[in-house]
Protein backbone atom coordinates (compact mmCIF):
# COMPACT_ATOMS: atom_id res chain seq x y z
CA UNK A 1 0.00 0.00 0.00
CA UNK A 2 1.54 3.18 -0.98
CA UNK A 3 2.31 5.68 2.28
CA UNK A 4 0.79 8.66 0.47
CA UNK A 5 -2.52 7.08 -1.67
CA UNK A 6 -3.61 4.32 0.87
CA UNK A 7 -6.47 4.02 -1.06
CA UNK A 8 -5.89 1.88 -4.55
CA UNK A 9 -8.70 2.17 -6.91
CA UNK A 10 -10.04 -0.76 -8.50
CA UNK A 11 -13.08 -1.87 -10.54
CA UNK A 12 -16.54 -2.35 -8.45
CA UNK A 13 -18.96 -1.92 -10.76
CA UNK A 14 -21.99 0.59 -11.66
CA UNK A 15 -23.20 -0.18 -8.17
CA UNK A 16 -20.02 0.91 -5.83
CA UNK A 17 -20.90 3.86 -3.64
CA UNK A 18 -17.01 3.55 -2.91
CA UNK A 19 -15.76 7.18 -3.78
CA UNK A 20 -12.09 5.33 -4.42
CA UNK A 21 -13.56 2.75 -7.33
CA UNK A 22 -14.29 2.41 -10.47
CA UNK A 23 -17.49 2.40 -11.86
CA UNK A 24 -17.07 1.34 -15.42
CA UNK A 25 -13.47 1.22 -15.81
CA UNK A 26 -12.37 -2.60 -15.55
CA UNK A 27 -8.93 -2.54 -17.43
CA UNK A 28 -9.37 -6.64 -18.22
CA UNK A 29 -12.79 -6.52 -19.86
CA UNK A 30 -13.65 -6.65 -23.60
CA UNK A 31 -14.95 -4.08 -25.20
CA UNK A 32 -15.32 -3.95 -29.35
CA UNK A 33 -12.89 -7.21 -29.57
CA UNK A 34 -10.14 -5.65 -26.75
CA UNK A 35 -9.24 -4.97 -23.27
CA UNK A 36 -10.28 -1.84 -21.80
CA UNK A 37 -7.04 -1.25 -20.76
CA UNK A 38 -5.78 -1.40 -24.87
CA UNK A 39 -8.73 0.83 -25.83
CA UNK A 40 -7.83 3.61 -23.69
CA UNK A 41 -4.25 3.48 -22.98
CA UNK A 42 -4.31 5.97 -20.17
CA UNK A 43 -1.73 8.09 -19.25
CA UNK A 44 -0.72 10.60 -16.25
CA UNK A 45 0.92 13.56 -16.90
CA UNK A 46 4.11 14.60 -14.87
CA UNK A 47 3.64 18.17 -14.90
CA UNK A 48 0.00 18.70 -13.52
CA UNK A 49 -0.04 15.63 -11.20
CA UNK A 50 3.81 16.34 -9.81
CA UNK A 51 4.44 19.98 -10.22
CA UNK A 52 1.35 21.61 -10.48
CA UNK A 53 1.02 24.34 -7.08
CA UNK A 54 -2.23 25.07 -7.94
CA UNK A 55 -0.97 28.69 -8.69
CA UNK A 56 -3.04 31.31 -10.36
CA UNK A 57 -2.30 35.17 -11.49
CA UNK A 58 -4.53 35.63 -8.44
CA UNK A 59 -2.99 33.91 -5.90
CA UNK A 60 -0.23 31.55 -4.37
CA UNK A 61 0.16 27.87 -4.80
CA UNK A 62 -2.41 25.69 -2.21
CA UNK A 63 -1.95 22.05 -2.98
CA UNK A 64 -0.07 19.73 -0.02
CA UNK A 65 2.35 17.99 -1.11
CA UNK A 66 3.80 16.63 2.18
CA UNK A 67 6.57 14.37 0.16
CA UNK A 68 7.85 17.59 -1.43
CA UNK A 69 10.66 19.92 0.74
CA UNK A 70 9.88 22.70 -1.66
CA UNK A 71 13.45 22.90 -2.81
CA UNK A 72 15.29 22.42 -6.08
CA UNK A 73 17.35 19.49 -5.49
CA UNK A 74 17.83 16.39 -7.00
CA UNK A 75 17.03 14.60 -4.38
CA UNK A 76 13.65 16.27 -4.06
CA UNK A 77 13.36 15.30 -7.53
CA UNK A 78 13.87 11.79 -6.92
CA UNK A 79 12.08 11.64 -3.82
CA UNK A 80 8.82 13.08 -6.46
CA UNK A 81 9.06 10.32 -8.80
CA UNK A 82 8.94 7.68 -6.30
CA UNK A 83 5.76 9.39 -5.00
CA UNK A 84 4.50 9.54 -8.77
CA UNK A 85 5.04 5.84 -9.65
CA UNK A 86 2.87 5.20 -6.19
CA UNK A 87 -0.11 7.08 -7.81
CA UNK A 88 0.01 5.48 -10.91
CA UNK A 89 -0.25 2.08 -8.74
CA UNK A 90 -2.67 3.63 -6.91
CA UNK A 91 -4.82 4.47 -9.91
CA UNK A 92 -3.93 1.41 -11.78
CA UNK A 93 -2.58 4.13 -14.80
CA UNK A 94 0.09 2.42 -16.85
CA UNK A 95 1.72 5.07 -18.83
CA UNK A 96 3.09 9.00 -18.10
CA UNK A 97 4.49 11.52 -19.66
CA UNK A 98 7.01 14.57 -19.10
CA UNK A 99 8.93 17.60 -19.49
CA UNK A 100 12.34 17.38 -19.16
CA UNK A 101 12.51 20.28 -16.77
CA UNK A 102 9.08 19.04 -14.65
CA UNK A 103 10.98 15.59 -13.81
CA UNK A 104 14.24 17.60 -12.76
CA UNK A 105 15.57 21.64 -11.93
CA UNK A 106 16.59 23.82 -14.46
CA UNK A 107 20.69 24.01 -13.49
CA UNK A 108 22.97 26.91 -13.81
CA UNK A 109 24.35 25.60 -17.04
CA UNK A 110 23.00 23.47 -19.66
CA UNK A 111 25.38 20.63 -19.10
CA UNK A 112 24.54 20.84 -15.32
CA UNK A 113 20.87 20.60 -16.35
CA UNK A 114 21.48 17.50 -18.08
CA UNK A 115 23.57 15.75 -15.37
CA UNK A 116 21.07 16.22 -12.92
CA UNK A 117 18.20 15.32 -15.58
CA UNK A 118 20.53 12.15 -16.12
CA UNK A 119 20.24 11.36 -12.71
CA UNK A 120 16.80 11.55 -12.01
CA UNK A 121 15.88 9.66 -15.04
CA UNK A 122 17.82 6.65 -13.16
CA UNK A 123 15.21 6.81 -10.97
CA UNK A 124 12.51 6.98 -12.75
CA UNK A 125 14.13 3.68 -15.12
CA UNK A 126 13.99 2.13 -11.75
CA UNK A 127 10.62 2.50 -10.96
CA UNK A 128 9.33 1.74 -14.50
CA UNK A 129 10.99 -1.28 -13.63
CA UNK A 130 10.08 -2.06 -10.33
CA UNK A 131 6.52 -1.20 -11.29
CA UNK A 132 6.18 -2.08 -15.56
CA UNK A 133 4.98 1.76 -16.40
CA UNK A 134 5.52 2.31 -19.73
CA UNK A 135 6.28 6.13 -21.01
CA UNK A 136 3.59 7.26 -24.05
CA UNK A 137 5.40 10.06 -24.68
CA UNK A 138 8.36 12.61 -23.23
CA UNK A 139 8.99 15.93 -24.42
CA UNK A 140 11.06 19.47 -23.79
CA UNK A 141 9.74 22.60 -21.82
CA UNK A 142 10.90 25.11 -23.73
CA UNK A 143 8.66 27.86 -22.76
CA UNK A 144 9.21 28.38 -19.33
CA UNK A 145 12.36 29.39 -19.02
CA UNK A 146 12.94 33.55 -19.72
CA UNK A 147 15.34 32.53 -22.26
CA UNK A 148 11.97 31.30 -24.25
CA UNK A 149 10.44 35.09 -23.87
CA UNK A 150 10.67 35.25 -27.66
CA UNK A 151 10.15 31.87 -28.61
CA UNK A 152 12.28 28.70 -29.13
CA UNK A 153 12.58 27.46 -32.56
CA UNK A 154 10.75 30.75 -33.86
CA UNK A 155 13.30 33.39 -31.37
CA UNK A 156 14.81 36.41 -33.31
CA UNK A 157 17.80 35.21 -31.86
CA UNK A 158 19.92 32.34 -32.93
CA UNK A 159 21.45 31.26 -29.47
CA UNK A 160 17.94 30.61 -28.25
CA UNK A 161 17.43 28.28 -31.22
CA UNK A 162 20.71 26.14 -30.49
CA UNK A 163 19.69 26.07 -27.06
CA UNK A 164 16.04 24.77 -27.83
CA UNK A 165 17.84 22.35 -30.15
CA UNK A 166 20.09 21.01 -27.32
CA UNK A 167 17.45 20.63 -24.80
CA UNK A 168 14.92 18.60 -27.65
CA UNK A 169 18.67 16.67 -28.54
CA UNK A 170 18.64 15.58 -24.64
CA UNK A 171 14.95 14.86 -24.08
CA UNK A 172 14.28 12.99 -27.49
CA UNK A 173 17.29 10.41 -26.23
CA UNK A 174 16.02 10.16 -22.64
CA UNK A 175 12.66 9.40 -24.31
CA UNK A 176 14.40 6.59 -26.17
CA UNK A 177 16.41 5.42 -23.51
CA UNK A 178 13.31 4.80 -21.59
CA UNK A 179 11.43 3.19 -24.21
CA UNK A 180 9.20 6.08 -24.86
CA UNK A 181 6.42 5.36 -27.06
CA UNK A 182 6.35 8.85 -28.76
CA UNK A 183 7.74 12.39 -28.31
CA UNK A 184 5.95 15.34 -28.56
CA UNK A 185 6.22 19.20 -29.76
CA UNK A 186 4.15 21.93 -27.95
CA UNK A 187 5.62 25.24 -29.52
CA UNK A 188 4.29 27.18 -26.54
CA UNK A 189 5.74 30.40 -27.82
CA UNK A 190 6.50 29.67 -30.93
CA UNK A 191 3.73 32.57 -32.39
CA UNK A 192 3.85 36.31 -32.07
CA UNK A 193 2.47 38.69 -29.53
CA UNK A 194 2.63 41.61 -31.98
CA UNK A 195 3.00 41.76 -35.91
CA UNK A 196 4.79 44.81 -35.54
CA UNK A 197 8.07 43.28 -34.17
CA UNK A 198 7.83 40.42 -36.23
CA UNK A 199 8.98 38.41 -39.04
CA UNK A 200 6.55 35.63 -39.28
CA UNK A 201 7.89 33.72 -43.28
CA UNK A 202 11.56 33.86 -41.16
CA UNK A 203 9.55 32.41 -37.76
CA UNK A 204 7.55 29.79 -39.50
CA UNK A 205 10.89 28.52 -42.05
CA UNK A 206 12.70 27.96 -38.60
CA UNK A 207 10.30 26.18 -36.45
CA UNK A 208 10.56 23.52 -39.97
CA UNK A 209 13.71 23.69 -40.00
CA UNK A 210 13.80 23.03 -36.12
CA UNK A 211 11.48 19.89 -36.35
CA UNK A 212 13.56 18.65 -39.54
CA UNK A 213 16.50 18.66 -37.25
CA UNK A 214 14.50 16.65 -34.79
CA UNK A 215 13.39 14.19 -37.21
CA UNK A 216 17.35 13.86 -38.30
CA UNK A 217 18.56 13.04 -34.98
CA UNK A 218 15.53 10.82 -34.33
CA UNK A 219 16.78 8.71 -36.91
CA UNK A 220 20.50 9.22 -35.69
CA UNK A 221 19.93 7.98 -32.50
CA UNK A 222 17.76 5.12 -33.79
CA UNK A 223 14.46 6.47 -31.81
CA UNK A 224 11.42 4.62 -33.32
CA UNK A 225 8.54 6.27 -31.94
CA UNK A 226 5.88 8.77 -33.50
CA UNK A 227 6.84 12.41 -33.25
CA UNK A 228 3.88 14.68 -32.74
CA UNK A 229 2.88 18.14 -32.64
CA UNK A 230 0.31 19.22 -30.48
CA UNK A 231 -2.25 22.24 -31.83
CA UNK A 232 -3.14 25.31 -29.67
CA UNK A 233 -4.58 28.65 -31.04
CA UNK A 234 -3.18 31.16 -28.60
CA UNK A 235 -1.78 30.91 -24.64
CA UNK A 236 0.55 32.05 -23.87
CA UNK A 237 1.37 33.41 -27.22
CA UNK A 238 -1.51 35.72 -28.82
CA UNK A 239 -1.12 33.41 -31.76
CA UNK A 240 0.54 29.76 -32.09
CA UNK A 241 1.42 28.87 -35.43
CA UNK A 242 0.63 25.20 -34.78
CA UNK A 243 -3.01 26.96 -33.92
CA UNK A 244 -5.66 24.28 -35.01
CA UNK A 245 -5.34 20.50 -36.53
CA UNK A 246 -5.93 21.88 -40.35
CA UNK A 247 -3.29 24.35 -39.52
CA UNK A 248 -0.55 22.33 -38.18
CA UNK A 249 -1.44 19.79 -41.05
CA UNK A 250 -0.65 22.74 -43.54
CA UNK A 251 2.37 23.87 -41.92
CA UNK A 252 3.90 20.23 -42.14
CA UNK A 253 2.44 19.61 -45.32
CA UNK A 254 4.03 22.73 -46.59
CA UNK A 255 7.20 21.97 -45.04
CA UNK A 256 7.78 18.61 -45.67
CA UNK A 257 6.93 17.21 -42.63
CA UNK A 258 3.81 15.36 -43.03
CA UNK A 259 5.39 11.73 -43.05
CA UNK A 260 6.91 12.18 -39.81
CA UNK A 261 4.81 13.87 -37.47
CA UNK A 262 1.47 13.31 -36.35
CA UNK A 263 -0.85 15.24 -33.70
CA UNK A 264 -1.41 15.08 -30.18
CA UNK A 265 -4.79 16.75 -29.69
CA UNK A 266 -6.34 18.53 -26.96
CA UNK A 267 -9.79 18.62 -25.58
CA UNK A 268 -8.91 22.38 -23.96
CA UNK A 269 -6.93 23.30 -27.29
CA UNK A 270 -9.55 22.45 -29.62
CA UNK A 271 -11.98 24.79 -27.06
CA UNK A 272 -9.77 27.58 -27.32
CA UNK A 273 -9.59 27.15 -31.14
CA UNK A 274 -13.24 27.21 -31.82
CA UNK A 275 -13.84 23.93 -32.68
CA UNK A 276 -15.41 20.80 -30.70
CA UNK A 277 -12.54 18.23 -30.21
CA UNK A 278 -14.66 15.54 -32.32
CA UNK A 279 -14.00 18.14 -34.94
CA UNK A 280 -10.26 18.20 -34.64
CA UNK A 281 -10.09 14.07 -34.23
CA UNK A 282 -11.84 13.79 -37.67
CA UNK A 283 -9.32 16.71 -39.57
CA UNK A 284 -6.59 14.48 -38.61
CA UNK A 285 -8.27 11.15 -38.71
CA UNK A 286 -9.06 11.68 -42.14
CA UNK A 287 -5.60 13.00 -42.60
CA UNK A 288 -3.59 9.71 -41.14
CA UNK A 289 -2.73 11.74 -38.80
CA UNK A 290 -3.98 11.02 -35.52
CA UNK A 291 -1.49 10.03 -33.07
CA UNK A 292 -2.87 10.77 -29.61
CA UNK A 293 -4.76 12.75 -27.31
CA UNK A 294 -4.62 14.70 -24.17
CA UNK A 295 -7.65 14.17 -22.64
CA UNK A 296 -9.04 16.70 -20.53
CA UNK A 297 -11.66 20.13 -20.94
CA UNK A 298 -11.92 23.25 -21.14
CA UNK A 299 -14.84 25.77 -20.23
CA UNK A 300 -16.66 27.90 -22.67
CA UNK A 301 -17.51 30.37 -19.70
CA UNK A 302 -13.99 31.21 -18.67
CA UNK A 303 -12.05 31.41 -22.04
CA UNK A 304 -8.50 30.04 -21.34
CA UNK A 305 -6.48 26.61 -20.81
CA UNK A 306 -8.38 25.61 -17.22
CA UNK A 307 -6.94 21.99 -17.82
CA UNK A 308 -9.99 20.39 -16.28
CA UNK A 309 -10.49 16.28 -15.53
CA UNK A 310 -13.00 15.23 -18.48
CA UNK A 311 -16.04 13.97 -17.22
CA UNK A 312 -18.01 14.79 -19.58
CA UNK A 313 -19.86 11.79 -21.37
CA UNK A 314 -20.80 13.19 -24.57
CA UNK A 315 -17.03 14.79 -24.59
CA UNK A 316 -15.63 11.18 -24.17
CA UNK A 317 -18.30 9.02 -26.23
CA UNK A 318 -17.14 11.30 -29.29
CA UNK A 319 -14.09 10.79 -28.88
CA UNK A 320 -14.46 7.32 -28.54
CA UNK A 321 -16.61 7.01 -31.71
CA UNK A 322 -13.92 8.61 -33.34
CA UNK A 323 -11.61 6.13 -32.13
CA UNK A 324 -13.36 2.96 -32.92
CA UNK A 325 -13.87 4.36 -36.31
CA UNK A 326 -10.16 4.41 -37.05
CA UNK A 327 -9.66 1.24 -35.28
CA UNK A 328 -7.94 2.94 -32.32
CA UNK A 329 -4.58 4.22 -31.49
CA UNK A 330 -1.33 2.73 -32.40
CA UNK A 331 1.92 4.48 -30.58
CA UNK A 332 -0.67 7.53 -29.03
CA UNK A 333 -3.06 7.28 -26.10
CA UNK A 334 -5.26 9.45 -23.56
CA UNK A 335 -2.99 11.45 -21.45
CA UNK A 336 -5.03 13.41 -18.67
CA UNK A 337 -2.96 16.63 -19.35
CA UNK A 338 -5.41 17.87 -16.72
CA UNK A 339 -5.33 19.24 -13.27
CA UNK A 340 -7.53 19.66 -10.08
CA UNK A 341 -9.04 23.10 -9.30
CA UNK A 342 -7.16 24.95 -6.61
CA UNK A 343 -9.77 24.36 -4.04
CA UNK A 344 -8.91 20.14 -4.53
CA UNK A 345 -5.92 20.39 -2.39
CA UNK A 346 -5.43 17.08 -0.46
CA UNK A 347 -3.29 14.16 -2.43
CA UNK A 348 -6.80 12.41 -2.59
CA UNK A 349 -8.11 14.59 -5.29
CA UNK A 350 -5.92 13.36 -7.52
CA UNK A 351 -7.14 9.63 -6.80
CA UNK A 352 -10.81 11.15 -7.47
CA UNK A 353 -9.89 13.33 -10.19
CA UNK A 354 -8.14 10.74 -12.51
CA UNK A 355 -10.48 7.95 -11.35
CA UNK A 356 -13.19 9.96 -12.42
CA UNK A 357 -12.00 10.76 -15.62
CA UNK A 358 -10.77 7.16 -16.39
CA UNK A 359 -14.06 6.08 -15.42
CA UNK A 360 -15.55 8.64 -18.20
CA UNK A 361 -14.06 6.87 -21.07
CA UNK A 362 -14.85 3.65 -19.79
CA UNK A 363 -18.24 4.85 -20.45
CA UNK A 364 -17.55 7.00 -23.23
CA UNK A 365 -15.94 3.59 -24.85
CA UNK A 366 -19.44 1.27 -23.99
CA UNK A 367 -21.39 3.85 -25.37
CA UNK A 368 -19.37 4.34 -28.52
CA UNK A 369 -19.38 0.60 -29.20
CA UNK A 370 -22.96 0.24 -28.68
CA UNK A 371 -23.58 2.86 -31.04
CA UNK A 372 -21.46 1.28 -33.84
CA UNK A 373 -22.99 -2.12 -32.88
CA UNK A 374 -26.52 -0.83 -33.32
CA UNK A 375 -25.73 0.48 -36.59
CA UNK A 376 -28.46 3.62 -37.15
CA UNK A 377 -26.12 6.05 -36.65
CA UNK A 378 -24.43 4.71 -39.80
CA UNK A 379 -26.92 3.81 -41.90
CA UNK A 380 -28.02 7.31 -41.65
CA UNK A 381 -25.00 8.48 -42.95
CA UNK A 382 -24.89 6.20 -45.35
CA UNK A 383 -27.89 6.55 -46.62
CA UNK A 384 -28.23 10.57 -46.51
CA UNK A 385 -25.19 10.16 -48.96
CA UNK A 386 -25.92 7.36 -51.27
CA UNK A 387 -26.72 10.00 -54.18
CA UNK A 388 -22.80 9.52 -54.69
CA UNK A 389 -22.77 5.80 -54.93
CA UNK A 390 -23.86 6.13 -58.67
CA UNK A 391 -25.34 7.66 -61.30
CA UNK A 392 -24.70 11.18 -60.90
CA UNK A 393 -22.98 11.49 -57.66
CA UNK A 394 -20.91 8.53 -58.86
CA UNK A 395 -19.52 9.70 -62.40
CA UNK A 396 -19.04 13.57 -60.65
CA UNK A 397 -16.77 11.41 -57.79
CA UNK A 398 -15.03 10.00 -60.76
CA UNK A 399 -14.20 13.03 -62.37
CA UNK A 400 -16.44 12.62 -65.22
CA UNK A 401 -18.09 15.55 -65.37
CA UNK A 402 -17.49 19.59 -65.65
CA UNK A 403 -19.40 22.59 -65.15
CA UNK A 404 -20.53 22.55 -69.27
CA UNK A 405 -21.87 18.65 -68.81
CA UNK A 406 -23.21 19.84 -65.04
CA UNK A 407 -25.19 22.97 -66.73
CA UNK A 408 -27.40 20.64 -69.14
CA UNK A 409 -27.99 18.33 -66.49
CA UNK A 410 -29.08 20.73 -63.61
CA UNK A 411 -31.41 22.46 -66.29
CA UNK A 412 -33.01 19.31 -67.41
CA UNK A 413 -33.91 17.56 -64.04
CA UNK A 414 -36.30 19.58 -62.37
CA UNK A 415 -36.97 20.74 -59.02
CA UNK A 416 -35.09 19.73 -56.46
CA UNK A 417 -36.79 17.99 -53.23
CA UNK A 418 -33.87 17.75 -50.36
CA UNK A 419 -34.46 15.05 -47.17
CA UNK A 420 -33.69 16.13 -43.89
CA UNK A 421 -31.13 16.15 -41.53
CA UNK A 422 -32.66 14.55 -38.55
CA UNK A 423 -30.45 16.21 -36.36
CA UNK A 424 -32.41 16.12 -33.59
CA UNK A 425 -33.38 12.14 -34.49
CA UNK A 426 -29.56 11.69 -33.95
CA UNK A 427 -29.27 13.40 -31.09
CA UNK A 428 -31.79 11.50 -29.62
CA UNK A 429 -30.02 8.13 -30.62
CA UNK A 430 -27.12 9.36 -28.84
CA UNK A 431 -29.09 10.21 -25.74
CA UNK A 432 -30.48 6.27 -25.91
CA UNK A 433 -27.14 5.01 -25.24
CA UNK A 434 -25.75 7.88 -22.83
C1 LIG B 1 0.04 23.29 -22.79
C2 LIG B 1 0.27 22.02 -23.43
C3 LIG B 1 1.48 21.25 -22.93
C4 LIG B 1 1.84 20.13 -23.87
C5 LIG B 1 3.21 19.56 -23.63
O1 LIG B 1 -0.99 23.95 -22.96
O2 LIG B 1 -0.90 21.26 -23.30
O3 LIG B 1 1.30 20.79 -21.64
O4 LIG B 1 0.92 19.09 -23.82
O5 LIG B 1 4.21 20.52 -23.69
CA1 LIG C 1 -1.35 19.19 -23.86
CA1 LIG D 1 -3.85 22.76 -22.10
Amino acid sequence: MSKWFPNTVRFEGPSSRNPFAFKHYDADAVVAGKAMRDHLRFAACYWHTMRGSGADPFGAGTMRTPWDDGSDSVENAQQRVGVFFEFLGACGIEKFCFHDRDLSPECATLAESEAALDRVVTTVRAEMERTGAKLLWGTANLFSHPRYAHGAATSCDPRVFAHAAAQVRRAMEVTHELGGEGYVFWGGREGYQTLLNTDMRREREHLARFLHMAVGHKRAIGFTGQLYIEPKPCEPTKHQYDSDAESCLNFLREFDLLGDLKLNLEANHATLAGHELMHELIVARDAGALGSIDANRGDTLLGWDTDQFPTDLYLTTQVMLVLLSMGGFTTGGLNFDAKRRRESFDAEDLIHAHAGAMDAFARGLKIAAAIIDDGRLADFVRTRYRGWDEGLGGAIERGEHSFTSLDAIAKSQGAIELESGRQERLENLLNEYI
